[in-house]
């Protein structure tokens, strides 16, 4: 059986089914000044550096054709979609719904909420609108999966302990069999991109695998 080197142990790459590659909210509202990331408080140059690493993922999945998956978050303009809860939190700066640089933040359609160009999907590949920070929250995200028959699920993107961790936990629960690359998802806080990583594959692995771009490359073959 194939599998690609990683931690605890080897991920085993499906002999049924499919492997598809999650890129979670790589949004200029996360990653770019003016933004909802920014708008907390966080230094968003952080998270460019692994634009380059996704990159190399996402050109491996379209030179053999499989699936690759983008998500982002936001919501609808009239804000029907977004609990009042998440609205209110936060620090003193522009809340969710607000006019800003990019447009209103974190709404589905304004130019801060796209994802940036740079990882821009191609027509044929699937975009996620998700309201919460899971990905399955909300969303068809379960069907479509089911429906390609995919079980195996390699995650990257932003944050790492927040809407990437929540989506991992989500589909581990659902039951697909997945790995988190490790240079290619990033925090605002690399202590807690650290702890995330080590609690994922804590435990025998308990919510899934860690693995590098090029320990994922080589295993791909
Ligand atoms: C956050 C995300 N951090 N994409 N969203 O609010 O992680």
């Amino acid at each position: 059986m194939a599998t690609i080197s990683a931690q605890p142990y080897d991920y085993p790459l499906p002999t049924e089914g499919q492997i598809a590659l999650v890129i979670i909210d790589m949004q200029r509202d996360f990653l770019e000044p003016g933004g909802f990331g920014e708008s907390l408080g966080n230094d968003v140059s952080l998270l460019q550096a692994i634009v380059p690493a996704i990159q190399k993922l996402q050109a491996a999945f379209r030179d053999r054709g499989w699936p690759i998956i983008q998500t982002q978050e936001g919501h609808s303009p009239d804000l029907a979609d977004c609990p009042p809860s998440k609205r209110e939190r936060g620090g003193s700066g522009l809340k969710i719904g607000d006019p800003g640089p990019m447009g209103r933040i974190l709404v589905i359609g304004e130019p801060g909420n796209g994802i940036i160009p740079e990882l821009a999907p191609k027509p044929n590949e699937w975009v996620i609108t998700k309201p919460g920070k899971g990905a399955f929250y909300n969303t068809g995200l379960d069907e479509l999966l089911r429906s390609h028959q995919i079980t195996h699920l390699l995650f990257t993107g932003v944050t790492t302990e927040v809407c990437v961790q929540t989506t991992m936990r989500e589909a581990n629960d659902r039951g697909y069999e997945c790995l988190i690359v490790e240079d290619a998802t990033e925090s605002y806080f690399p202590d807690f991109k650290q702890a995330t990583l080590e609690m994922i594959r804590a435990q025998g692995g308990i919510i899934g695998w860690t693995a590098t771009v090029d320990q994922v490359l080589a295993g791909l073959g």
